[in-house]
């Protein structure tokens, strides 16, 4: 591949994912609504709105991958993420659709499957139960692949990222913690396999405590590297008396699932 755009690239997962992808390709061309500017010859900058559906097709002109990272990524009012994550989304397949991008990375999330219990693992195949709006426009750019797959063969790799921070930030992120170096390693593996297809795949690191299996995509080769495990015994992670019936607790989206709307 020679140019391979990055959307939500000024956000915390851009940044750092442009760094680890120098030199991977020949071009990357860097957006987000936010400011950003070139870090190196290699990198291009085209800023725009996602919701904007004649910028998005500009943007889209002249790439071979494009990895979606760009739009609203915790709950918000419906407003904001009808805007960036159902219009945005639209809009980028569109785009895809019409300059003939074959594949897609994009940025789901475990909120898609958030209001399943933490005694549950999950695969794949389990039912979405979103636990925010937010998990539920997730949900939408899943079927909306599913669908430029089915209909246009555009292949996308589903990545419900779980939480993918320098390191798990409380004890539920000892489940759900995904490392850089390990995202960086599924996004080369996604556009660099032979057929890829339109796979569900949680983004999670190879932690001891698990939810999520990961086996129906094996075919990948993927295999995450770091674990939340050399973490384990950090002061700040040790139990503290917690109601188990406490939604935060019970469900594995988390305070996502214990939250109100936004606007309430
Ligand atoms: P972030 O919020 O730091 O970055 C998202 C970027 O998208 C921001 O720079 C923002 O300016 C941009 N953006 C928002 N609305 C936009 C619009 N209408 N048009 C253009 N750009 C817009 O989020 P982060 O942590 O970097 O996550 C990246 C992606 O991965 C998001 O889609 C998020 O939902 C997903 N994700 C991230 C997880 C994590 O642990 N960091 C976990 C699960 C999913
Ligand atoms: C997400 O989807 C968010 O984008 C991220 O900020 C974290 O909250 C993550 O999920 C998580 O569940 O830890």
């Amino acid at each position: 591949m020679k140019r391979v755009l990055i959307t939500g690239a000024a956000g915390n997962l851009g940044k750092v994912v442009r760094v680890k992808l120098k030199g991977w390709v020949e071009v990357l061309r860097l957006s987000d609504n936010a400011e950003l500017e070139p870090q190196n010859a290699a990198e291009e900058i085209q800023c725009c709105d996602l919701a904007d559906a004649e910028a998005v097709m500009r943007l889209v002109e002249g790439c071979d991958g494009i990895i979606h990272l760009g739009g609203v990524s915790t709950e918000n009012s419906f407003d904001n993420i009808l805007n960036a994550n159902i219009i945005g989304t639209y809009n980028l397949y569109e785009a895809a659709r019409k300059h003939g991008v074959r594949r897609i990375l994009f940025a789901s999330s475990n909120h898609t499957i958030g209001f399943h219990q933490r005694e549950d693992m999950l695969d794949a195949d389990s039912t979405m139960r979103p636990d925010s709006l937010y998990g539920v426009s997730k949900c939408y750019g899943e079927m909306l692949a599913s669908l430029y797959y089915d209909k246009f063969a555009i292949e996308t790799a589903r990545v419900r990222i779980g939480s993918c921070f320098d390191k798990p930030l409380d004890r539920r992120m000892l489940a759900t913690w995904l490392s850089a170096d390990d995202f960086v390693s599924l996004i080369k593996r996604v556009f660099e396999c032979d057929r890829l297809g339109c796979p569900v795949i949680y983004g999670v690191s190879a932690n001891s405590e698990r939810w999520w299996d990961n086996s129906k995509v094996n075919f990948l080769g993927w295999q995450p590297k770091d674990s939340s495990d050399v973490f384990k015994t950090a002061a700040y992670l040790q139990p503290r008396a917690s109601d188990a019936n406490d939604p935060a607790v019970r469900y594995q989206g988390g305070g996502f699932a214990g939250a109100g709307h936004f606007e309430d």
